[in-house]
């Protein structure tokens, strides 16, 4: 065991090897899905073991290698939402996460692409991610390459999307590509928290665009006075975790040098809903069917509208974050007065429809 802190100071012990973590379920056993649907709806996450072949992580981690980490394209980062190219940490590995592998195009890294969405749409995947939703069919809307450790900030994935047809109808997955080493910046969950904690909502002081340090303090609160514990379990390569939208978890800081933490990570709708994004509005995506499963598209660099963005945005990255910021800013403005207007009238806030952004608009 590795015994460090989580970030409310408390003390965690993380499993270095599959005999120190509990053995969960094995994806290859139909019987243990309907155990880890149980499990996952009692703590908000559960983690299936063997999904993802050996071979087809090291795929991805070797043309990963051969096609992107020397690349010179600016791509767009789970960081901060800019045009980045690669940076890469003091042990080398690509410190900037890639967010939304499936808008990379059919261009010069489509291999890497077709190889990230081999695993992502893996059809034992599939299911299960189908199964963990209650339907037949589940579709993907996002998804994220990391290699360095992030030290993600603890958060619900609903603040920065949902599902539109009802808070909590999201699935998200964190696939490990390697053997993930305890102290590599693991990824961690607040069992049960999707069940205790309310959703913090994504307005107000806890805005996205003026109040998202303000929303990372409310949720390590909201820790602290729910009394949550943490989990980092040990995850092989293949292994994959999934959680619920509304589970508190983040990552941890690395604890060793040296340590790299190749992953993917996606999340799930049923097929035929839509994304909410910011508790605010309903994101229209483009689609693109892979592997027989719907793909959410938002900046599909396929589209000449997109590349131009793409250029704008890498050359001239503050005149662009300040028109993205303004444009955010006004529309969760919107959103909070017609919040406040509803209030007045009388009427439910759940009941404000969210505003439709067509598709394809950035
Ligand atoms: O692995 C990480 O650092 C964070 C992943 C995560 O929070 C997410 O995909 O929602």
């Amino acid at each position: 065991m590795l015994n460090t802190l989580t970030p409310i100071g408390s003390a965690l012990r993380i499993p270095e090897t599959l005999d120190e973590d509990q053995s969960y379920f094995r994806a290859d056993k139909p019987k243990h899905l309907a155990d880890a649907i149980d499990y996952y709806k009692t703590h908000g996450y559960v983690v299936m073991r063997g999904l993802i072949s050996r071979e087809l992580c090291v795929k991805v981690r070797s043309v990963f290698d051969a096609s992107v980490r020397g690349t010179k394209l600016p791509m767009l980062r789970q960081k901060n939402m800019r045009y980045e190219r690669n940076t890469f940490d003091a042990n080398g590995f690509v410190d900037n996460p890639i967010f939304n592998l499936q808008d990379i195009g059919s261009g010069q890294l489509a291999t890497f692409r077709n190889a990230v969405l081999d695993v992502l749409t893996h059809k034992v995947g599939a299911l299960a991610t189908a199964a963990l939703l209650g339907c037949d069919k589940s579709m993907m809307i996002q998804s994220m390459f990391f290699e360095a450790p992030a030290g993600t900030w603890a958060h619900q994935d609903s603040y920065y999307q949902d599902s539109a047809s009802g808070l909590g109808q999201c699935v998200a997955g964190w696939f490990a590509l390697e053997d993930i080493d305890a102290g590599s910046g693991r990824l961690y969950i607040c069992p049960g928290s999707h069940r205790v904690v309310p959703v913090l909502r994504n307005e107000r002081e806890y805005n996205f665009a003026t109040g998202h340090a303000a929303y990372q303090r409310a949720v390590l609160a909201m820790i602290r006075l729910y009394g949550l514990s943490f989990t980092a379990p040990y995850l092989a390569a293949g292994d994959v975790l999934f959680w619920n939208s509304l589970t508190i978890h983040g990552s941890l800081p690395a604890s060793r040098v040296g340590v790299s933490r190749a992953s993917l990570t996606a999340h799930y709708l049923r097929d035929g809903d839509a994304m909410l994004q910011f508790h605010s509005r309903i994101r229209g995506q483009a689609t693109m069917t892979y592997n027989g499963m719907r793909i959410g598209l938002l900046h599909d660099q396929d589209r000449l509208f997109n590349r131009i963005v793409r250029t704008v945005a890498f050359r001239m990255p503050r005149p662009y974050m300040t028109a993205r910021t303004l444009a955010l800013r006004g529309l969760l403005a919107k959103q909070s007065l017609q919040r406040v207007i509803a209030g007045l009238r009388g009427a439910e806030m759940v009941q404000q429809p969210p505003s439709v952004t067509p598709k394809g608009s950035v």
